[in-house]
């Protein structure tokens, strides 16, 4: 793909471009080597303008409603807020099928049409430098655009190294009535990190299920130790579809922005996630440059045969081979 100039890309961002920053972002996302310098000057000039916007993370077991509810939600934010909502949805269906299928869902269209809102359905390709690297410089992207409000939808499933909650201010937990306590295997962890937690598809069950449901998961919420950040969870039902018990979700959001704004905590919270974003990339970087080493695939092969033939341990191999590659780096760097 040819890519603008990186002076051409920031105007485009900065001007909220949306055709730019749909490039810069796709930019970013690039694991080509020639991409990589550019990317970064980009991210650059865009830093200085970021750090602006509530960032919020949507997750949840697949077809929970997910990109149905940021679709309703964000509409709202865009038209009654005067919001300039940016949602980055990582769709697991285009991951299976290399990314050249999303569903209609995953566009949001009503929303993506808005033009106070930009919908970017990614791929999800996780690359180098963690999983979460692309969406955090998606996010700085879209700040440097003058979003406000952005959206980060992700499976909860608790796999990855790095959860949405690492690089949001605020989460919200997306679950069925009826899914019972183990939440169709999302992680507990993801539960006690959960700033709202939403009961979804109200529509589709009697009112009597979801009291209960909302009520046990309160009293579940209650058993976690208080937030750092002063924010008392709280639990919301609502339809996605038929636009109800959004409102109130919309009032707790900003409840939440107002508390987290004024306290010391967002700036806490985000320099932390800073911290394990650095930690992050070194360890990729790391890694990339040990793999990409000849000395170290050759001498990877000859232990793996000592090791086959029982002559060495693994662990003492392993430790013979970082020894010398860390012997080769500092030898280089003479
Ligand atoms: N009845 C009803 N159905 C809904 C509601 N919200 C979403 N759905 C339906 O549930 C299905 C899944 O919705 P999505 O919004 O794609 O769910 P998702 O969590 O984003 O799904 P993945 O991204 O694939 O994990 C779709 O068929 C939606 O039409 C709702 O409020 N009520
Ligand atoms: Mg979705």
């Amino acid at each position: 793909m040819i890519f603008p100039p990186v002076e051409e890309l920031f105007e485009g961002v900065r001007n909220g471009d949306r055709a730019m920053l749909a490039r810069g972002i796709t930019l970013m996302e690039s694991a080509h080597p020639d991409h990589r310098e550019r990317a970064k000057a980009l991210l650059d000039a865009c830093l200085p303008l970021s750090g602006t916007a509530i960032r919020i993370g949507i997750t949840g077991a697949p077809g929970t409603g997910k990109s149905t509810f940021i679709e309703s939600l964000g509409v709202r934010l865009a038209m009654h807020e005067n919001r300039r909502v940016a949602v980055l949805a990582y769709d697991p269906a285009s991951e299976r099928t290399g990314g050249s299928i999303l569903g209609d869902k995953t566009r949001m269209t009503r929303l993506a049409t808005h033009p106070n809102a930009f919908v970017r359905p990614a791929p999800g390709k996780r690359r180098a430098g963690g999983i979460g690297d692309g969406t955090r410089q998606s996010i700085i992207l879209c700040e440097a655009a003058g979003y406000d409000t952005v959206f980060v939808e992700t499976v909860g499933s608790g796999q990855a190294e790095t959860t949405v909650s690492d690089m949001v201010d605020l989460l919200m937990l997306l679950t069925l009535p009826g899914s019972g306590d183990e939440l169709q295997g999302v992680k507990r962890g993801v539960m006690e990190e959960a700033d709202i937690v939403v009961f979804t598809k109200e529509d589709a069950h009697t009112p009597k299920a979801m009291r209960l449901d909302a009520r046990r998961m309160k009293a579940a919420l209650r058993l976690f130790p208080p937030k750092e950040s002063g924010w008392t969870p709280t639990v919301h039902t609502c339809s996605a579809q038929k636009e109800s018990g959004l409102d109130m979700i919309r009032k707790d959001m900003r409840e939440y922005e107002r508390l987290v704004k004024s306290s010391e905590y967002l700036a806490r919270r985000r320099r932390k996630q800073i911290g394990c974003w650095l930690r992050e990339t070194l360890e990729a970087r790391l890694l990339e440059t040990a793999r990409a080493d000849a000395s170290v695939n050759r001498l990877l092969e000859k232990y793996e045969e000592r090791a086959a033939r029982r002559e060495i341990a693994v662990a003492a191999a392993a430790d013979l081979v970082l020894k010398a590659f860390m012997e080769g780096e500092r030898g280089e760097a003479d």
